[in-house]
């Protein structure tokens, strides 16, 4: 089945293919030749999510999925959240984790969480598939690997950021992997019926 990824992130599309493995055929915005942003407005995952795959839907007449995520801090009561890709104004992430750590100076509560939320549309119906995985920021960046906010957030349970970890360690725990695992057991499920 081909089943194509509503993102211009290359990062989570090299990570949802890495999770789905062979198990689908997902086609990308480049093999569909649409290069444009997509707008996302919304003030929650779940509405920005649904906005990116009915766009795709409106635009193209495929079915799709879309993938909205971010960054949770307790103390920031939720930011960066929705506003994950442009925190500090720009897509530059050297300033957004910058704005981050400062805003987060002499905060103890340290408690976050990534969370994605995936929407799917299927024959003209919507379905939402959620992920979140709870850690602890930083007070500096640590590691290369990974993207976004990995350098700087530890999950529970670990000793190192998710830049510090394997595409397949990060992939066998992270938030997205959880909501893709969701979405992809939906579809083989679907496929069957
Ligand atoms: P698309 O909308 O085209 O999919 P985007 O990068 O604009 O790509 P979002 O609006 O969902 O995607 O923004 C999510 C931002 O949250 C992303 O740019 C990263 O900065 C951060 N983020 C999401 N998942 C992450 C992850 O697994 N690790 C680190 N940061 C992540």
């Amino acid at each position: 089945m081909k089943i194509l990824f509503a993102t211009n992130n290359l990062h989570k599309l090299e990570e949802v293919q890495a999770i789905i493995g062979n198990q689908f055929d997902i086609q990308t915005l480049e093999e569909v030749g649409l290069y444009e942003d997509i707008p996302e407005t919304g003030d929650t995952f779940e509405a920005n999510a649904k906005q990116k795959s009915d766009y795709l839907v409106d635009k193209l007449n495929m079915d799709c999925f879309a993938d909205d995520s971010g960054l949770e801090i307790d103390a920031l009561h939720g930011e960066p959240g929705v506003y994950s890709a442009r925190y500090s104004g720009s897509r530059d992430m050297e300033k957004n984790i910058e704005l981050v750590l400062q805003k987060m100076e002499g905060i103890t509560d340290r408690s976050a969480r990534f969370r994605t939320v995936i929407s799917l549309q299927l024959d003209a119906q919507n379905y939402f598939f959620e992920g979140a995985i709870e850690g602890t920021i930083i007070n500096s960046k640590v590691g290369t690997k990974g993207f976004g906010y990995d350098p700087i957030f530890i999950p529970n349970g670990y000793d190192k950021t998710f830049a510090e970890m394997s595409a397949d360690e990060k992939n066998s725990i992270s938030h997205r992997a959880i909501a893709v695992k969701k979405l992809a057991e939906f579809l083989s499920e679907t496929k069957k019926s």
